[in-house]
């Protein structure tokens, strides 16, 4: 029996040994998950190039951990966001924008489920379809095509510029991602901005230094990068002469115009403490469109500012523009002379309770109503113990405003008290104060009407003196 037994024994470690080989050999290797995407594998009709796509994936002996996938295009459109390569994520949904050119262009999607063991379906789900797209339309304002568009931007401007455009897109204007703007020369200096701005300012140094006539390009691009035509603007980049500038903002529609002009041009001509300086007529150059200017970026430009608008009255929308500009302007160092009727006031361009304070005034006595000049004085007195003189008003004008010279305002001009029996006080047409790092004065009587003793120009020289010192 000994033989048996060893052979049934070794038959048994035979069939053990036997059935651990089966077990390793009987291993099943993963499967591959399966994918799916929605709509039918290939759409006829074109659509439009917004899409929402879903996909899901199953795999029958483990679970689906997210899904790869990646487009090809046709026209190829790079760096319009289409990922080219495989692109993993967890989620079963995505919105595309897929570029399109020439209104009609075809993507191709495919997508593979991905298992828990890292494995990739091998025969990923895809889909083709032909989308749509319409480019959008740029149109910069004040051009004459929008409404309430006043169409006279500036035909000129010293190298500083604000402009603003509107855009327009057919599958939606917020799908306008974004605007390309750029000046004549290198393209690849374009700024590009985002589509919220549709308004930019260039300063000097966008300019690089080159004056003249240039143009200014606008595209507007949507999220299929579509680009619409491209919109110009084409100016005359003056270059600033000096560190003052004069501001000529009284318009030929206005009588005086030509008297006013003359007599501000002649006196700083005059001036020995001015050698050269710039002119912005703002009529000339702007007419009633003159946010193009720039005035925040332009008055950096320059030490001082002298603003006319005397004896224009009430004042204009430029000099109101100024109104949150000039305060900081002469806190960090500018100077800025204002001789307007129409500064502050009864209908004042500039807010009443800032210009007190960077002027350095009290109060005003407010015009009556009257349709006489409100002071009814005409020889105006100086400070004379700054060196100022007489002057003489040769005509009737109406709305003059009268201050009260704060405790650290130096009083300029003023007239007496006796013209009505109640008045007791000197009524101050002419104020200056330090403010910050600068210094700021307003004439509120017509300088260039003053010119009675014909020395109105050389006390208007005494001013500026007075604020450049
Ligand atoms: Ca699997
Ligand atoms: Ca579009
Ligand atoms: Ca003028």
């Amino acid at each position: 029996m000994k033989p048996l037994i060893l052979i049934l024994a070794l038959a048994a470690i035979l069939t053990v040994l036997a059935g651990c080989a089966d077990k390793q050999n009987i291993t099943v290797p993963n499967l591959a998950p399966q994918t799916y995407v929605a709509l039918a594998d290939s759409v006829r009709n074109p659509t439009v190039y917004i899409q929402t796509l879903n996909w899901w994936g199953d795999d029958r002996d483990g679970e689906v951990v997210g899904f790869e996938y990646r487009w090809s295009s046709e026209p190829e459109m790079p760096g319009c966001g289409l990922p080219a390569e495989w692109t993993f994520t967890e989620e079963t949904s995505k919105v595309f924008h897929l570029p399109v050119t020439n209104s009609i262009g075809t993507h191709s999607l495919e997508v593979r489920a991905m298992d828990n063991e890292g494995a990739v379906d091998e025969t990923p789900a895809t889909l083709s379809l032909p989308v749509t797209n319409n480019p959008p339309v740029v149109r910069i304002y004040d051009r004459g095509a929008l409404p309430d568009d006043r169409g006279a931007l500036p035909d000129t401007t010293f190298p500083a510029l604000r402009i603003r455009w509107v855009g327009d897109d057919p599958e939606g204007d917020e799908t306008i991602l974004r605007y390309k703007l750029w000046l004549d020369g290198p393209e690849e200096n374009a700024k590009i901005l985002s589509p919220v701005n549709t308004t930019i300012s260039l300063v000097p140094a966008d300019f690089e230094d080159r004056f003249g006539t240039r143009t200014l390009n606008l595209v507007a691009i949507d999220s299929g990068c579509d680009t619409s035509a491209v919109v110009t603007y084409t100016w005359y980049v003056k270059e600033t002469t000096g560190d003052l500038l004069l501001v000529d903002d009284i318009t030929s529609t206005h009588a005086g115009n030509a008297k006013s002009d003359k007599f501000y041009a002649e006196a700083l001509g005059s001036c020995s403490c001015v050698a050269v300086y710039s002119e912005l007529a703002l009529e000339r150059y702007g007419g009633s469109v003159t946010y193009p200017h720039n005035f925040p970026e332009l008055v950096k430009m320059f030490e001082t500012v002298i603003w006319y608008s005397d004896p224009l009255r009430p004042a204009t929308e430029s000099l109101e523009q100024m109104d949150n500009i000039y305060p900081s302007y002469v806190q960090s160092g500018g100077n800025f002379l204002v001789i307007s009727l129409g500064a502050i006031g009864t209908d004042g361009a500039l807010t009443d309770s800032v210009g007190f304070e960077v002027f350095g005034i009290d109060g005003l006595y407010r015009r009556n109503g009257s349709s006489d000049f409100d002071c009814k004085r005409w020889i105006i007195y100086p400070n004379a113990g700054i060196g100022l003189d007489t002057l003489k008003v040769s005509g009737l004008y109406s709305g003059v405003e009268c201050m009260r010279p704060a405790a650290q305002a130096t009083a300029l001009f003023h007239v007496p008290p006796g013209v009505a029996a109640a008045d007791t006080v000197d009524y101050y047409l002419g104020v200056l104060s330090s403010y910050g790092e600068g210094k700021a004065g307003l004439l509120t009587f017509p300088m260039s009407r003053s010119d009675s003793y014909g020395n109105a120009q050389n006390e208007f020289c005494k001013v500026i003196d007075l604020i450049l010192q």
